[in-house]
């Protein structure tokens, strides 16, 4: 069986951490300095329940400058991690107006999403409490909540695979779906030709065809 390929992408604003996470994930390291994100892509490929796929992760801009591609990522992209700071409730506030914008532009209303609060080790610092972000998520169609840090290798695993296992089952209801679609449509044809053979008369438009001349023979 081929190998699935899936396309994910990492959003959110500036500085909450999504390349550290992003390197953490795809090579296990920790980046201290803060390099502003253009965009960059990896691949890794992963076990998923026993199934190896390949995961195509873009690594976005948060800096308003660099979001004219926005558009364009979220149309390939299959499944997405909300990222903000937790010592930052702008960042979580500025996630809305991201899903808003997935949701219209892929046109699915339960595509699959992660909502990520990561800096987790900065409790100190803490903005947003668990319960208001935990809220957050239930009011997006209860999508999964976690809490990351990247610095600490903490959750990062784990939001990947659950994005991934959502994006399989979207896909296996998405086709499913299509495959209903498929028999309806096959079911349609095949009644309309029973009932057309049933009544061969109105093959044609409904009216009645007229016997062709020339089986009419005249013996003179
Ligand atoms: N304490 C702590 N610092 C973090 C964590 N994740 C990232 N940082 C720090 O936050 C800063 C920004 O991290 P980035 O991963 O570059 O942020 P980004 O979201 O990719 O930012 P843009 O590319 O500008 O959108 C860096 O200095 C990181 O070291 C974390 O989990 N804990
Ligand atoms: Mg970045």
């Amino acid at each position: 069986m081929s190998q699935r390929e899936y396309h994910i992408v990492v959003l959110g604003s500036g500085g909450v951490g999504k390349s550290c996470l992003t390197a953490q994930f795809v090579q296990n390291v920790w980046i201290e300095s803060y390099d502003p994100t253009i965009e960059d892509s990896y691949r890794k490929q992963i076990d998923v329940d026993g199934r190896q796929v390949i995961l195509e992760i873009l690594d976005t801009a948060g800096t308003e400058q660099f979001t004219a591609m926005r558009e364009l990522y979220m149309k390939t992209g299959q499944g997405f991690l909300l990222v903000f700071s937790i010592t930052s409730m702008t960042s979580l506030h500025e996630l809305a107006e991201l899903r808003d914008q997935i949701i219209r532009i892929k046109d699915d209303m339960r595509v699959p999403i992660v909502l990520v609060g990561n800096k987790s080790d900065l409790e100190e610092d803490r903005a947003v409490s668990r319960a208001r972000a935990f809220a957050v998520s239930q009011s997006w169609g209860g999508c999964p909540y976690y809490e990351t840090s990247a610095r600490r290798r903490a959750n990062v695993d784990e939001v990947f695979i659950d994005l991934c296992r959502q994006i399989i089952v979207r896909e296996m209801e998405l086709s499913r779906a299509r495959d209903h679609d498929h028999r309806d449509s096959y079911r349609h044809r095949r009644d309309r030709d029973r009932d057309r053979d049933r009544d061969p008369g109105r093959r044609h438009g409904g009216r009645r065809r007229r016997r062709d001349n020339n089986s009419r023979c005249t013996i003179l």
